[in-house]
């Protein structure tokens, strides 16, 4: 059906009259979204069959990635464009009068996630799938995905997000796989021969149902398995519980995504759907895996599982709990085969994100689970003693239960073969500080494997105009080797590349202005440089150093008529977790900044600040493509890896940065020549931390530049704010004395914004740089990424399938 345009639109037609019983005529834009994918899905049905059916068979390798998050973006775009069928869908659509892009953007984006974690695990899958690797997802299917923003009177308003509200056509609900998973209750005892055996009894149990999402590669033969769980009550309740509250609690499992970015949120139902999570997959998982093997006991030869930070930890007591308690194993051939078989990720250093939890919540909600955890650290902690006898204060600080808490990272490192990183500079620190005791006792566990992204929706898919370009000058074998995006860089000098690289350049930037006014009402020239910070709001990420130096720029401005600049549109895009006062603080601070430069006629026309509200993955697919520049400007140390830095070096802009993440590798590959660096060294940051010896008042004495905006926030610069609004930011610089560093690094990044204003005006020289970025953004490829998972850390094979 897809074979032709003349077959396509038939097929089309008389899809949609038998799928709406009306006639083409009579359909709205959405009828036709879901008859288009359902052709799609139909179309992958059989490709996605003989996958399954392969990988049963052969019983080879497979790994299942489990993930508390999974921010998907729409997918109707990216499956045409994987399948090789966009072509002939917009031109089949084209011929009826509509427009295929129209119908993409009325796909509701999956944002069953926050942030980076959640669009890594979506980019893995991709990538997976591309490379014809045998790896699934297993995940939550939350009714709402992370909150809409709104923004009202310069404030975050937080609406409840509604992808569900109109079906999901890519999903199968599969009830015959449902699972029970059992909270509460007590554990019972039983000897059997010389045997100790225990049981969960008297437990509450609701139901797991999968939902099923198909994953295509890139003209890949191969369709993976994305499964979200949702949470339902069985037909009977419990214990005699009401109904009412019984459907109640259980559907509260798989309704919300909670709006944490790297903080923990210690809430008991935070905890269930952990478990719930990794109990039902579990279960489905071992299934299979008996149904192929008959037995469990090779279950680490054939089956890898990947823990996307910890909060799937509870993965290594739940397989303990099935391989003893309904394997009859022995604890130590269960605890061999738990940790060969489980991998895990660290995603960030900050002391507020790492996961404890009190035992008075953990024990009654999973009491077996909590007697294996305790039987895990007992053991670990006699192996400690072997080693460091007497010292005490070591096998404290490694212990996985200590002062009422069950520490959930200890926990992911003595029960995984393979703990990694996600930057070169993140496994360091991880290595040589934070977690320095264990890499001294597992030192063979610990290795790095930096980040990536699916350059087919970062590039090929967002950017058609870049892409068209660079297959036209380089060829298309880029597209499966992304690393030969460097023979780019042969053409960085050529005048007439160089032209036509600017054309799409300003191409982006018109389309992106289009939906900035069209979202604002504020017209910016595309002239400007295109400087662009968006990512989720944290003081770490420090958005308010970049808005100080706005506020610099802006007092210059009016200050000094001679002073000339190139003109510059600001543009920030960021999500607060509601619960986060600072943070939305910063945003208010954004928005009244915007307000007063935006119409001051003395800075207008060579100063914009726009915050484009309730910032995605689908409005990212708009930003990256049309940016000049990448604010990258975390505390150095802080910033795990990035990856949005990585989706604007592949898009052809340029980082103004510090040394944090994968900025490091990003300076490294594309060379310092071809990029912005500044501010102090994660040393330097760590070395403050540890000694003292920084006073942000000292800096706001001494530069002057510095005392004005600050004061600015509390003085009445801002006419639509009170005097108290921004205090609690005036407060964190100077009275809790600047904990992140952004006084420290105003005057560095001052200098520096002045550099990238002038070399913006080289335009030949701005382009080779920005040239030479795309160019050597190929190793920034989640399929670079996922080789090294599955060579160094899964130890699977692409499967072997044929068409
Ligand atoms: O993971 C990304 C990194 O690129 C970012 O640097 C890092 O900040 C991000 C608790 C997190 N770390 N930790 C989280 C998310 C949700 C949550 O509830 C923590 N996110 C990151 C990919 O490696």
């Amino acid at each position: 059906m897809f074979t032709s345009v003349e077959r396509f639109k038939a097929a089309f037609l008389e899809k949609l009259e038998t799928m709406y019983g009306k006639s083409f005529r009579d359909s709205t834009a959405r009828d036709q979204y879901h008859t288009l994918g359902h052709m799609v899905r139909e179309h992958i049905s059989s490709r996605w069959i003989a996958t399954n059916e392969k990988n049963r068979t052969d019983n080879n390798k497979q790994v299942y990635y489990l993930s508390i998050e999974f921010l998907l973006g729409r997918l109707l775009g990216s499956n045409l464009l994987n399948l090789g069928i966009h072509e002939v869908c917009e031109a089949g659509l084209r011929d009826l009068g509509i427009d295929l892009q129209d119908l993409e953007e009325s796909e509701a984006d999956a944002g069953l996630g926050n942030g980076g974690l959640g669009r890594l695990a979506a980019c893995f899958l991709d990538s997976l799938a591309s490379l014809s690797l045998p790896g699934h997802g297993c995940g939550i299917r939350y009714k709402h995905g992370l909150f809409d923003q709104k923004i009202v009177d310069g404030y975050q308003v937080e609406l409840p997000e509604q992808w569900l509200r109109h079906g999901n056509v890519w999903e199968v609900r599969r009830h015959d796989q449902a699972v029970e998973v059992h909270f509460w209750g007590s554990v019972e005892s039983l000897r059997s021969g010389d045997r100790l055996e225990f049981r969960h009894i008297n437990s509450e149990a609701i139901m797991a149902v999968p939902y099923d999402i198909p994953v295509v590669g890139y003209e890949a033969v191969a369709v993976n398995t994305l499964r979200l769980w949702n949470a339902e009550p069985l037909p009977f309740p419990p214990n005699q519980k009401n109904v009412l509250d019984y459907k109640r609690e259980t559907e509260a499992v798989s309704e919300f995504l909670y709006p944490d970015d790297t903080h923990d949120e210690g809430k008991i139902l935070r905890l269930k759907q952990q478990y719930f999570l990794v109990s039902a997959s579990l279960q489905n998982i071992v299934k299979q895996h008996r149904e192929r093997n008959g037995s469990l006991r090779n279950l680490h030869e054939k089956i890898a599982i990947h823990i996307n930070d910890t909060h799937p930890v509870l993965a290594i007591p739940e397989l303990m709990r099935i391989l003893l308690d309904e394997e009859k194993m022995s604890w130590e051939d269960a605890w061999h085969i738990t940790v060969q078989t489980i991998s895990y990720t660290n995603h960030t250093t900050l002391s507020e994100a790492l996961e404890k939890w009190p035992i008075r919540i953990f024990q009654p909600l999973l009491p077996r689970i909590y007697m294996i955890v305790e039987e895990i650290n007992e053991r670990f902690c006699r192996e400690l003693w072997d080693r460091y006898t007497y010292d005490w204060k070591r096998i404290e600080d490694m212990a996985i239960i200590a002062h009422g808490l069950v520490k959930m990272a200890h926990l992911a490192i003595a029960g995984s073969h393979s703990i990694n990183g996600v930057a070169h500079i993140h496994t360091e620190i991880l290595k040589q500080r934070e977690m320095r005791l264990f890499y001294e006792f597992y030192p063979d566990r610990f290795n790095n494997k930096t980040n990536g992204i699916t350059h087919r929706r970062w590039l090929l898919k967002s950017n058609p105009e870049l892409s068209g370009l660079i297959a036209d000058t380089i060829g298309t074998g880029w597209i499966h080797d992304p690393a030969k995006l460097q023979d780019l860089l042969a053409y960085k000098g050529d005048p007439a590349f160089q032209e036509r690289f600017f054309r799409v350049k300003q191409f982006r930037k018109e389309l992106l202005a289009k939906r900035i006014e069209e979202q604002t009402g504020i017209r910016v020239d595309t002239n400007s440089i295109f400087d662009v910070q968006v990512k989720r709001l944290h003081a770490y990420k420090r958005q308010l150093l970049n808005v100080l130096h706005i506020m610099h720029l802006y007092n210059r401005l009016k200050e000094d008529g001679g002073y000339t600049i190139h003109p510059r549109t600001f543009i920030f895009g960021a999500k607060a977790s509601p619960g986060y006062y600072y943070a939305k603080k910063i945003i208010k601070l954004m928005n009244e900044l915007a307000e007063k430069v935006n119409h001051d006629p003395q800075t207008r026309d060579r100063l914009k600040v726009i915050f484009l509200e309730n910032y995605r993955v689908s409005l990212a697919e708009e930003i990256f493509p049309a940016a000049d520049v990448s604010e990258q400007i975390s505390t150095a140390s802080k910033e795990a890896s990035g990856t949005g830095n990585m989706k604007f070096m592949m898009n052809g802009a340029v980082t103004v940065g510090t040394l944090d993440g994968a900025n490091v590798e990003i300076r490294d590959e594309a060379g310092a020549e071809n990029a912005f660096i500044f501010g102090l060294t994660a040393e330097e940051v760590l070395r403050y931390y540890q000694n003292g010896g920084y006073r942000s008042s000292d800096y706001y004495h001494h530069d002057k530049r510095i005392k004005k905006v600050v004061d600015q926030l509390v003085n009445g610069f801002f006419p639509n704010a009170d005097a108290e609004e921004f205090e609690t930011i005036y407060d964190s610089l100077i009275i809790q004395n600047d904990e992140y560093f952004v006084l420290r690094d105003f005057a560095p990044y001052v200098d520096i914004q002045e550099e990238v204003g002038r070399a913006y005006q080289n335009r030949q020289r701005w382009l080779e740089m920005s040239i030479a970025n795309v160019a050597k953004s190929g190793y920034f490829t989640s399929d670079r990424t996922i080789q090294q998972y599955a060579n160094e850390i899964w130890g699977i094979q692409p499967i072997q399938l044929y068409r």
